[in-house]
């Protein structure tokens, strides 16, 4: 027989009172991607794009941080707060894109271009940061690409669509790895057409991660974090959305007034869905799923990331310092 919708939503108020009440005794903060589930995103001290969340993972006084998202971000959180505790609720969540770097195939293609600056998306491994020059995330890349001079070599590593969408963007020659997000690759330009036609006054706003021939039909590219502020700001009342589909959750509560459509209904990351309630309340239980990173690792992948932070250390680093 059905359990009562009264027992149903009883138990996930006491998943929440429980997960409130660990928090507290452990001195721990929730942070959760934008792409993960509408309930997580709900509980979390902070919600966000991959660098806002590992800054906040850096600024806070918590003792423990429950990172809901994939296995790069937590290590970033770890690499920047070395004396924190960093657990993820379920480790399983990687990101395939990471995934089509290693670090002997970074190293060959190095040695084929040993003059190349390395820009790093954070969407790697700590191994692979530890390896590279500058890290950049989906809302920095044209930034830090721009303070590169043009007489230098970039090898992009390791999404090819966003280091495509920074070389067109600033008329550079950048080497691109050949890596990609199979969630936003999914979305094709006939999609777009398609919803395109169905709501004609829709702004269509595409993450860069997208296919070129998605991004040529987009009015905005811009991060997740971008795509909150563009659709906020905006005076338009409608969006397609170019983008895995948790974002609607946030874009939908901040814009009550405003309509959102999913460019591609199939643009659902699995691992970003991997961290649940009751997941987050046994991690927090058990001290569970603790991401580490060796020290060596964590020391040379600091340098990049913190270069990305910090604008001068960047310049310092070009010009040989
Ligand atoms: O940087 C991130 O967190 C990712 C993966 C996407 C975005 O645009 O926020
Ligand atoms: Fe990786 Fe794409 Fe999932 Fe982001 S949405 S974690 S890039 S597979």
């Amino acid at each position: 027989m059905e359990a009562p919708q009264e027992t149903k939503s009883s138990s996930a108020m006491m998943v929440e009172d429980r997960i409130a009440r660990l928090k507290q005794e452990r001195n721990a903060v929730i942070l959760a991607h934008n792409y993960t589930h509408g309930d997580v995103q709900d509980i979390a001290d902070f919600t966000g794009d991959s660098l806002g969340l590992s800054q906040k993972a850096a600024s806070t006084n918590a003792d423990i941080i429950v990172f809901c998202g994939v296995h790069f971000m937590a290590e970033t959180a770890a690499i920047l707060s070395p004396q924190k505790r960093v657990l993820m609720p379920d480790g399983n969540a990687g990101c395939p894109m990471a995934n089509m770097v290693t670090p002997r195939e970074l190293a060959e293609m190095k040695a084929e271009h040993p003059d190349a600056i390395v820009v790093t998306y954070v969407n790697s491994s700590a191994a692979i940061k530890a390896m590279s020059d500058v890290c950049c995330t989906s809302a920095n890349a044209l930034d830090i690409v721009r303070c590169i001079p043009e007489d230098r070599k970039i090898l992009f590593v390791p999404d090819r669509n966003l280091g495509h969408y920074v070389a067109r963007t600033l008329n550079r020659d950048i080497i691109l790895w050949n890596g990609f997000c199979p969630t936003h690759e999914r979305m094709l330009p006939e999609q777009v057409l398609a919803i395109k036609a169905e709501h004609p006054d829709a702004l269509f706003v595409a993450h860069p991660e997208c296919r070129p021939q998605v991004l040529d039909l987009a009015d905005a590219v811009a991060s997740t974090t971008g795509m909150l502020a563009y659709c906020a700001k905006s005076d338009a009342r409608e969006f397609i959305i170019g983008t895995e589909l948790g974002l609607l959750h946030r874009l939908k509560k901040d814009n009550p007034g405003k309509s959102f459509y999913l460019a591609s209904p199939i643009a659902d990351c699995p691992n970003m869905k991997l961290a649940t309630l009751a997941k987050i309340r046994w991690c927090l239980e058990d001290l569970s799923g603790e991401v580490r990173v060796a020290e060596d690792i964590a020391k040379q992948a600091r340098k990049p990331i913190e270069r990305m932070l910090d604008v001068t250390l960047l310049e310092a680093f070009l010009k040989g310092e």
